[in-house]
């Protein structure tokens, strides 16, 4: 067990129950909430399932900031649900167009040593101030403001020590691609990072929250970052420095693991196509010709990067052969750029100006031409999320963004023999908190708005005793939650789930054959029960709830793969489906899509306890198979309950 950590402090200091070795489930007491409009609506329709009058944490804070095309009434009936009902159960409500949640809460409300869960999976990026920031899925975060303490396993601790500093046109973006190209995406389950050595004093905030963001590719629980004087100076420029504190590891402190890295010696860096670990040196890439250049996301659209951007822009031109976007974090970087004149700069060089908001990283808009290249500073390039099919996403830092964009192809920063527009620490932020709308003392008077797109959580009933399942779906390594339940033109669907099951695994579907959400739905009509079938990470990328809410609408009852990522397992449960976990790997080789897959004894689940289960084939051969999970007494009640909305408490 991990001594002295800052993390083990925040635990320490959050503790409500459970076991403190690595593994054994915890429950944390959570100090603060966000939620994103994609996933906020059914979070609040959960809370209100819940009939809280008012929400139970220190602060919850509602963002609009992924859909925002308003393509149809559907987003801002969302939005106008949001708000109200936000002025309803208490909750501050940032409106569209002040920025990306993670980047207002950092700037806005993030306080070290507190605990933060969001219904986004980059949530982490506010342990860039030495919050342990969470993401999760909507129903957990519906619970948290509904004051119920967050369960989660005990993390393993990995520290990773960092030493040196970054040389000129190295950036924050290199280090946690570094990090990547190491840790993976996976494999990391239960873990948190924790950041410490000589090398962290080297580091702005903003440096740190673009790492901390990152993190989530891990898929471990969270990353965190000492609260030091650099926390104290940041916070002080946003005139919030009366919310520091100081929050150090002890000496001596003990990680589970420890990984060394000398920031001296990171150089910049690309995510390939199309994952985020797929990692390569802009010198061995350099000289490919690209087509798009886009500069945003919450890993990189800071104050600081976009200063980068807008004096590398200065009195050049983008290239003709390029399309160049940048979408600001947050209005106040917008109106600080906008206010010292680098935001001109950037608009002389030809750059297309976007809203403050998730935009592109998400899939709305920008999609790339077939067969070109497309540099991000995003933090996930998996297939097809640009909204292209077939897309070839690079995921880089802003220099080597800014780099092509001059230069048309991918081009090593450090030879474009210009200075490195070094940016100092800013001391003073313009702070504006006019879009920030605190909820009313007295909401008795509030109505919530409910236009006829907001749907209502969908029901499902116990777990059967016998699963006659139908494997609806075989899927291979790495399956994100984006495969699942894509996002982009399909996000305005997000609170019709009838509507919204219908894109299930879309990606998948092959011209004039039944798409997985025909499959599903005609095996459910005929009493049965659909399985997914997959191998390992199943479930990486977005805390979207939907990837389990939507195949539960669809009839499924379990998904059988080699590991289950953290998020997505817990939200399978929140709605009933059993994450099970393959013992004899070489069994998913024997499995077939139209096999039925039979589990007689579903109702006794036990902890710890392997399940039996026979696959019977179409030509009447059958095999049994041995199948394992991680859930807690807990997560096992959830379950045969048919999800958390059906437990009572
Ligand atoms: C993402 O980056 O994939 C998202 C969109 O922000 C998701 C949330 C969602 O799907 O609404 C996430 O990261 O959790
Ligand atoms: Fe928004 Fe992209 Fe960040 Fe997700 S990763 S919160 S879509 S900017």
């Amino acid at each position: 067990m991990a001594k002295g950590t800052v993390v083990q402090k925040i635990i320490d200091r959050h503790y409500v129950s459970g076991g403190k070795q690595p593994g054994e489930p915890v429950a944390v007491r959570i100090d603060q909430t966000l939620t994103q409009d994609a996933t906020g609506t059914m979070a609040y329709l959960e809370l209100e399932a819940m009939k809280i009058d008012r929400v139970k944490t220190e602060l919850s804070v509602s963002y609009v900031d992924h859909n925002m095309m308003q393509n149809g009434p559907e987003n801002r009936n969302d939005h106008l649900y949001l708000q109200t009902v936000a002025a309803k159960k208490g909750v501050y409500f940032s409106r569209p167009g002040n920025g990306i949640c993670h980047q207002v809460h950092l700037e806005r409300f993030g306080v070290p040593g507190k605990t933060l869960l969001g219904s986004d999976s980059h949530t982490p990026t506010n342990g860039g101030i030495g919050m342990m920031a969470i993401g999760a899925g909507g129903l957990d975060v519906a619970l948290a403001m509904a004051g119920v303490p967050f369960r989660m396993s005990y993390p393993k601790i990995i520290g990773v020590e960092l030493s040196g500093a970054l040389s000129s046109w190295c950036a924050a973006k290199d280090v946690i691609l570094k990090l990547l190209s190491v840790l993976s995406t996976k494999g990391n389950v239960g873990c948190i990072i924790e950041y410490f050595g000589d090398g962290v004093s080297t580091l702005s905030v903003p440096e740190r929250a673009t790492i901390t963001n990152m993190g989530a590719e891990f898929g471990v629980t969270t990353s965190v970052f000492p609260s030091d004087d650099k926390t104290k100076a940041f916070l002080e420029a946003q005139g919030r420095g009366d919310v520091w504190t100081e929050l150090l590891p002890d000496a001596g402190a003990e990680y589970d693991r420890v990984i060394k890295l000398d920031l001296s010696e990171v150089e910049p860096m690309a995510a390939c196509p199309s994952s985020p670990d797929n990692i390569s040196t802009i010198r061995e890439l350099a000289g490919k010709k690209v087509d798009q250049v886009i500069i945003g996301s919450c890993t990189n659209s800071s104050y600081r990067d976009l200063m980068i951007v807008a004096a590398m822009l200065k009195n050049k031109r983008v290239s003709d052969t390029v399309t160049f976007a940048i979408a600001p974090g947050s209005k106040q970087v917008l109106e600080m750029i906008s206010r010292n004149g680098a935001l001109a700069d950037i608009i002389a060089s030809g750059a297309r100006i976007l809203e403050a908001g998730c935009g592109a990283c998400i899939g709305q808009g920008q999609s790339p031409a077939d067969d070109t290249v497309s540099l991000r500073t995003f933090n996930r390039n998996f297939a097809g999320r640009t909204g292209t099919k077939g897309d070839s996403a690079y995921l880089v830092s802003p220099e080597v963004a800014c780099a092509a964009a001059l230069t048309g192809a991918i081009t090593d920063p450090r030879e474009l023999k210009m200075d490195y527009p070094r940016i100092e620490d800013v001391e003073e932020f313009l702070i504006n908190d006019d879009m920030i709308i605190p909820p009313p003392a007295d909401s008795s008077q509030v109505e919530i708005i409910r236009k006829p797109t907001i749907g209502s959580p969908p029901e499902n009933g116990p777990l059967p005793e016998v699963i006659d399942g139908a494997v609806v779906i075989k899927v291979g390594d790495k399956i994100t939650t984006d495969h699942i339940m894509p996002a982009g033109i399909h996000l305005k669907l997000r609170s019709n789930i009838p509507a919204y099951s219908k894109v299930v695994f879309e990606c998948f579907t092959e011209e004039g054959k039944p798409s997985f959400a025909e499959r599903a739905a005609a095996v459910r009509d005929a009493g049965r029960h659909g399985v997914i079938v997959g191998r390992d990470s199943y479930g990486q990328g977005s805390s979207r709830e939907h990837a389990a809410i939507c195949p539960m609408y669809l009839g499924v009852k379990a998904v059988i793969a080699f590991a289950i990522e953290r998020i997505h397992s817990a939200n399978l449960i929140n709605f009933g489906i059993m994450p099970l976990v393959f013992v004899d790997h070489s069994d998913y080789d024997r499995i077939d899509q139209t096999d039925t897959i039979t589990i007689n004894n579903a109702r006794e689940l036990k902890v710890g306890a392997n399940l039996n289960a026979t696959v019977s084939k179409s030509n009447g051969e059958s095999f049994s198979i041995e199948l394992a999970h991680k859930m807690s007494e807990e997560d096992i009640q959830i379950v045969l309950a048919g999800g958390r909305l059906n437990c009572a408490g």
